[in-house]
């Protein structure tokens, strides 16, 4: 789990680094930078951070850990809470920022952050804890991390556990469609290269009827795609992407590929569980399968199996799927 929201004192964190709410003359103060100077060694620590001189608000710099189970010790002087209206949510959102670029460049592979400014400084928690996570979440997007947010007293905890499923959710949302737009650029590459052939050796006919048949023309005759006609279709049923992902028994991470790419061609079975999922007709299925380059054939009892339950309007995924284990086929869905 990349991001973790844990209630603990952060001087107990067996991490590669932990992160001190600092002032900018890197002097030893209250709050969790007190805890932490205590616990490393107050002389030692004071006179690393005496040899690095300051810090300015928003930046980060490293020392030892010295007494600490963490190896580092990153100091970063978070913003002075004055109202809002002096770039603070700027300001906070580089300090966590530049400490995790700091913790990467210290090949750190687990960090522990307190709620930076929300002591001493002033910082409204509930702000000061979105910002945390927000930045975190990003940073997480892009590099492979174990970051802890520690959390020491009962009320940002009870808010911290709230925010936690839905950021949990976001970071799993935006890494997967990360991996995935690398793989489809890569793929769409390919199907560009397959079209130009496919459209090169049989153009539509009716398409020698226009005076210019060049490539660009061809390729702009292109119907709308399976994600497309999908994302219409579930508008025009007045249905939820939620709802549709649920009843299609479709992993939301797949359907969020499915949503960020236009050109995804999905696999006949999960084409197959949207048009359930839709209450399509016959036609209407047909037409959706149609779009990802799939049909309906009577030399399948696969696709028989479909066309009664579709004729049947028994829309019931799970009853289908029992149908379609009975007969050894493949079932719909994720
Ligand atoms: N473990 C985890 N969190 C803690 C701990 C701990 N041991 N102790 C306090 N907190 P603060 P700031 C929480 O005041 O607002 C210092 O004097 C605390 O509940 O430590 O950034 C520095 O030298 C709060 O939510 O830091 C600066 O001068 C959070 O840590 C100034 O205070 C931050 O509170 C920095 O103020």
């Amino acid at each position: 789990m990349p991001l973790e929201i844990v209630r603990n004192d952060i001087t107990r964190m067996d991490v590669d680094a932990i992160v001190n709410a600092a002032n900018t003359s890197l002097k030893m103060g209250g709050g969790v930078c007190g805890a932490i100077f205590r616990t490393a060694g107050i002389d030692e620590l004071q006179e690393a951070c005496d040899k690095i001189g300051g810090c300015r608000i928003g930046q980060a710099v490293i020392t030892d850990g010295f007494n600490l189970d963490a190896k580092f010790i990153i100091h970063t002087p978070g913003p002075i809470w004055q109202g809002g209206s002096n770039q603070e949510a700027d300001l906070l959102k580089a300090s966590y920022y530049n400490s995790l670029e700091l913790a990467k460049n210290y090949q750190c592979e687990s960090v522990a952050f307190p709620l930076i400014s929300t002591g001493i400084y002033g910082y409204p928690k509930e702000e000061a804890l979105q910002i945390a996570v927000s930045t975190i979440s990003s940073f997480l997007l892009h590099h492979d991390m174990l970051v802890y947010l520690v959390v020491f007293d009962k009320k940002s905890f009870v808010l911290s556990k709230k925010l936690f499923t839905s950021i949990n959710q976001y970071i799993d949302q935006h890494y997967v469609e990360e991996a995935e737009r690398t793989f489809n650029g890569i793929r769409r590459k390919e199907r560009y290269v397959m079209e130009q052939v496919k459209e090169v050796e049989i153009p539509h006919p009716d398409l020698y009827a226009e005076a210019d048949h060049s490539l660009v023309n061809l390729l702009n005759q292109l119907d709308e795609s399976f994600s497309e006609r999908l994302f219409r279709l579930i508008d025009e049923k007045g249905t939820t992407d939620v709802e549709t992902y649920k009843r299609a028994n479709i992993d939301r991470r797949l359907f969020s590929k499915i949503r960020n790419e236009s050109d995804y061609t999905p696999k006949k079975k999960t084409a197959i569980a949207f048009a359930i999922a839709l209450k399509l007709n016959l036609e209407e299925t047909i037409e959706l399968l149609a779009a990802a380059g799939y049909t309906l054939s009577h030399s399948s009892k696969f696709d028989i199996i479909i066309e009664f339950f579709i004729k049947q309007a028994n829309y019931n995924i799970h009853e289908l799927n029992e149908a379609l284990f009975v007969f050894d086929q493949p079932l719909l869905g994720i």
